[in-house]
């Protein structure tokens, strides 16, 4: 009997009790134990089965680590059918998450029980497949075709209360999963209740599966699984059930194989391991539980609001009572919203903005902070008189960050007594919404004053990536890079219109030139202003068409009007018609004869210059891993998830091809387009970036 699924006999039921920490993934030896568990029941001649999970939760789905492995027998379609066709009751009791597989687990049981804090559902679409052991089959005969494809595609968790009055589930009980699962269990075999299988129940009715299927389809953004997964439900209502369990198969087996799932998986590893860094194995973080926050504009008003959702005090300083008081009205502004979402209560609310926000003008109140961040211009002269106070006032060991998103962290930290506890918190804005924080490590930053950094990003949910100091970091070195590769691509013929409506189908939520106007023109406009004023690179190709843009005040959004027209509102932008009119007089300027690009070739190249710039970072150590850019792009960037991040996109497309295009490009531009050493290594030792990954483990 396999270790995974420990049986014990208790006088007239077998139980079956997981034991695969940390989360009962049903791996073979969980599959197998489940199997022997069954027939041993079936041998014991007992009248009922209990199924449960020790530890923190019921099984947690199939074991992610054996996907895109040979698969092993038993299948777990299998084991759901068998356990359902014992002719012994079968009850499965739930804790924690029953989720993908593990719920399947629990529908091929006849009767199911839960804890009240369980939940449960079926997210495989998340990573990129679709529920594989007869959950497109089951689910519908419970509850409908309509509710099963919401809670199939959304791969959402749902409640236990919910899960009762949808019908997953038939009673919630207070107590141990075991203790529940034995008492429901008796109570069934004292009343003579007879066995319940799901797949013997009626279809599902029929309702308009092609309209569900497109508008998955539209929703999913080019993600494919969860249309998928709708014709799985199709298959409930339209086949017997062992001919809708082979149309599952063929469908799961499907995706199982696209790059979509390999990326979706790769994002999934990658989120859980960009905060593991050898370098701080064993480093115990400094304490953390009141704040300080300087500046109260927009991100330090959301840095403030991200601490105090997440159980921090916040002294905000600004330089005025009337300044404060305005920060203060951010903040609660920011706060509002999470009461109205009902992720606050009002009590909650008030504790926040009363009790746990203190407001100040005077340096000296942040004399007993563990940590300060600050926000304030992106000045170098201002940030170090900031620094300069900070070094006079904070108490020994307090940390002191700066939230700047390309200024100089060691020369920040050059002007304190303390350069060991300066260290760069790079959030984006909003600060209490975006998941990415850039930890940006200057020279003498100390190792625990970094694993502080982890364990704020932890705190305030964030997803920590470690990145070195260079202009730009990680996020907005890159960005800088496939921002430039686009703007050259509308110089030599494309439009910005192409150039969104080309990267939105590859699966960003917005093409560059409209997340540029949401973000406001003005603020490229003053950083290419600044880089004239250095002076630029003799073969570096000047773009100045947004310049004009600017210079009749059109800043995008804020405006109303920059690459689009946002007369009808931003979300039904319309083309500018003055924009075409610029570029092709830039262009008459620079005596380039324009050419027409495809869809393909603008993504083909802005992706070919992100990857390059990814594997500079990369290789220079900017980034500790591959994996710490791709998850960089995904939560910083609005990177398509499915495509795992570029490095795992490029990993997917080819390297040597990639390679290839750019130094095809670098004949055109060999300013722009120089082939990143690294990129040239692996693809001269025939490795991939997921092999860094996993020698960097
Ligand atoms: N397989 C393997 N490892 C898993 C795992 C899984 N399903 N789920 C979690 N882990 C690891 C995770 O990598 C981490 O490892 C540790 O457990 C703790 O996880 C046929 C085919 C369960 C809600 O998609 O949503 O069933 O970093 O840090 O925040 O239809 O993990 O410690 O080494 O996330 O408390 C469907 C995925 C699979 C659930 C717990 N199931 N997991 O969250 O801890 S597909 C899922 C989660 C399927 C069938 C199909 C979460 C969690 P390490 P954690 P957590």
């Amino acid at each position: 009997m396999s270790d995974a699924i420990q049986y014990e006999k208790h006088g007239d039921i077998a139980i079956l009790a997981a034991n695969n920490p940390p989360v009962n993934a049903l791996g073979k030896a969980v599959r197998d134990g489940l199997l022997e568990g069954i027939a041993r029941a079936e041998q014991d001649g007992v009248k009922a089965v209990l199924i449960y999970g020790e530890g923190r939760t019921y099984f947690a789905g199939a074991d992610i680590k054996e996907f895109g492995k040979t698969p092993l027998e038993p299948y777990l379609p299998d084991v759901c059918t068998r356990i359902e066709s014992s002719p012994l009751i079968v009850v499965s009791a739930m804790h924690g998450t029953a989720l993908g597989g593990g719920l399947e687990i629990a529908l091929g049981s006849h009767y199911r029980i839960a804890v009240p804090s369980a939940r449960m559902g079926l997210p495989e679409v998340l990573i990129g497949v679709m529920p594989g052991a007869g959950g497109t089959q089951r689910l519908p005969r419970l509850i409908g075709a309509e509710k099963s494809i919401e809670v199939i595609t959304s791969g959402r968790q749902i409640g236990a209360k919910e899960a009762l009055e949808l019908g997953i589930i038939d009673r919630i009980a207070e107590g141990n999963p075991r203790q529940i699962g034995l008492a429901y269990a008796r109570e069934l075999i004292d009343q003579g209740a007879p066995r319940r299988a799901v797949s013997e129940m009626p279809g599902p009715e029929p309702i308009d599966f092609d309209a569900a299927y497109e508008a998955t389809l539209q929703k999913g953004r080019g993600q494919i699984s969860p249309a998928t997964a709708v014709r799985g439900v199709q298959a409930a209502a339209e086949l017997p059930f062992d001919e809708g369990m082979k149309r599952e198969r063929e469908l799961f087996t499907y995706l199982m194989n696209t790059d979509q799932r390999a990326g979706l998986i790769h994002a999934f590893f990658s989120e859980r391991a960009v905060g593991k860094l050898p370098e701080l194995e064993g480093v115990e973080p400094r304490p953390l539980s009141a704040i300080g926050v300087i500046g109260g504009g927009t991100m330090g008003a959301g840095i403030a609001t991200a601490a105090l959702l997440n159980g921090l005090s916040v002294t905000m300083l600004e330089m005025s009572p009337e300044a404060a008081e305005a920060a203060k009205g951010r903040i609660s502004g920011n706060l509002s919203g999470a009461l109205k979402r009902g992720k606050i209560s009002q009590a909650e609310f008030e504790e926040m903005t009363e009790k746990a926000l203190s407001l100040t003008t005077s340096y000296d109140d942040l004399g007993q902070v563990d940590l300060v961040i600050e926000a304030v211009f992106e000045e170098m002269s201002v940030k170090k008189e900031v620094f300069t106070k900070l070094d006079a006032v904070c108490k020994p060991g307090a940390v002191l960050a700066t939230n700047t998103s390309y200024l100089n962290v060691d020369e920040i930290a050059a002007v304190t007594s303390r350069p060991e506890d300066v260290i760069g918190l790079h959030f984006f804005s909003p600060a209490h919404v975006m998941k990415l924080l850039e930890v940006v490590v200057a020279d003498k930053t100390a190792p625990d004053v970094v694993a502080t950094g982890f364990a704020l990003g932890k705190q305030l949910k964030k997803i920590s990536v470690r990145a070195g100091v260079c202009d730009g970091f990680i996020g907005n070195r890159i960005l800088a890079t496939y921002r430039t590769a686009a703007d050259h691509m509308i110089l030599d013929g494309a439009t910005p219109f192409q150039i969104d409506e080309a990267l939105e189908e590859f699966g960003f939520a917005m093409g560059p030139y409209a997340v540029s106007d949401l973000a406001g023109l003005d603020i490229g406009w003053a950083v290419r202003k600044s880089k004239r004023a250095e002076g630029l690179h003799p073969k570096a190709r000047d773009v100045e068409f947004a310049d004009r843009l600017c210079e009749q005040g059109h800043f995008g959004q804020k405006t109303g009007k920059g690459y689009y027209d946002y007369a009808a509102g931003p979300r039904s932008r319309v083309p500018n018609p003055d924009v075409p009119g610029l570029i092709e007089a830039e262009r008459a300027a620079k005596g380039i004869t324009p050419h027409e690009f495809t869809k393909e070739e603008i993504v083909r190249r802005y992706m070919a210059a992100m990857v390059n710039e990814a594997a500079k970072v990369v290789g220079e150590g900017i980034a500790r891993r591959p994996l710490d850019v791709d998850m960089t792009l995904l939560f910083g960037y609005g990177f398509p998830r499915y495509h795992g991040g570029p490095l795992k996109w490029a990993d997917l497309q080819g390297l040597p091809e990639l390679l290839a295009d750019i130094k095809r490009y670098a004949e055109e531009d060999d300013y722009f387009w120089q082939p990143a050493p690294l990129l040239e290594q692996l693809v001269a030792e025939g490795r991939t970036f997921d092999d860094l990954n996993k020698e960097a483990a």
